[in-house]
């Protein structure tokens, strides 16, 4: 089987399974290859990943298709695990919608996500003081409705994300909004919120009635304590990490920095810092040199 196919395969399957899709937010390819030896199911690429990471720029819609899809290609070159790919808002108005979904899918991705948040939008997690504007719901299901026209195989994901609840506009807004997108044919809602509670989140799959029509999706950053299991039982199909790697690695460079500006001798950081023959290890250093020297 085309290994495209294969992925796909394998998170729909996984989407249309008992227990939650976890998938892990990679900043980089090795980070992405590391996420299948720690029983991830899926990688998400972050779009703060690429903004943050790949160019130190903020994540206010700054980077661009191309860059989003080079970075994702990357990632999925890294792994066997179904790539799931952050793609803003599709790049701008409804032909970039398609396209955005045309250029990922031939390139062998698994899945787009594609919010509602008015060009230029701002990452999500930013607070409640930050000014926010939608799409029109009308518009952005009418992107949807022509992206998913354009799609050539049937087993590629498109992944809308409802801003309704990070933008102030309600429960109500929330599931009209979540109704057009699922009448324009995506394949998965992901309903996105800063309520630490989840109490909003609960209120809208209490309230919306096509609860069940297609996968849902969440992104626990702000409710960190509920399990993928908890997640599950209120009815989450797919739940991505989006960002711990990326925090992670900044706070451990960050560190040894730190430490090595001070103590100015390498050794310094050496108990905290991965040997050297452990990266060799990780990409497969020892077997390319025997396949090269014939004795592999
Ligand atoms: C991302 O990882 O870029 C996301 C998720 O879009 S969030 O940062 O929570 O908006
Ligand atoms: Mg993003």
């Amino acid at each position: 089987m085309n290994r495209a196919v294969a992925k796909r395969a394998r998170l729909r399957a996984g989407l249309a399974g008992d227990r939650a899709v976890v998938a892990i937010g990679a900043h980089d390819a090795l980070t992405s290859r590391l996420a299948g030896k720690y029983g991830f199911d899926a990688v998400w690429v972050s779009g703060l990943a690429v903004a943050t990471m790949t160019y130190a720029i903020p994540d206010v819609n700054l980077t661009t298709m191309t860059e989003t899809l080079d970075q994702a290609i990357r990632l999925d070159r890294a792994t066997d695990l179904p790539v799931i790919v952050d793609c803003d808002n599709g790049f701008g108005g409804l032909n970039n919608v398609v396209r955005t979904l045309v250029e990922f899918e031939a390139a062998g991705l698994s899945a787009i996500c594609i919010e509602d948040n008015l060009f230029p939008k701002r990452n999500s997690l930013l607070g409640a003081d930050t000014r926010r504007e939608l799409i029109p719901a009308e518009e952005q299901a009418r992107r949807f409705r022509a992206a998913k026209q354009a799609q050539d195989s049937d087993d590629f994901v498109l992944i809308a994300r409802v801003e309704s609840l990070i933008a102030g506009h309600g429960v109500d807004d929330a599931c009209e909004r979540a109704d057009a997108y699922v009448d324009a044919g995506v394949d998965a809602i992901l309903i996105h919120s800063r309520d630490k509670t989840l109490g909003e989140i609960e209120a809208f799959l209490g309230s919306w009635k096509g609860l069940g029509q297609v996968p849902l999706v969440c992104v626990p950053t702000l409710f960190p304590t509920f399990t993928d299991a908890d997640l599950r039982a209120k009815g989450f199909n797919l739940v991505i990490l989006a960002n711990q790697p990326m925090r992670a690695a900044v706070k451990a460079v960050e560190e040894t920095l730190d430490t090595l500006s001070r103590e100015r001798r390498a050794s310094a950081v050496d108990p905290g810092i991965a040997t050297v023959n452990h990266l060799f290890e990780l990409v497969g250093t020892a077997e390319a040199i025997a396949r090269e020297d014939g004795t592999g």
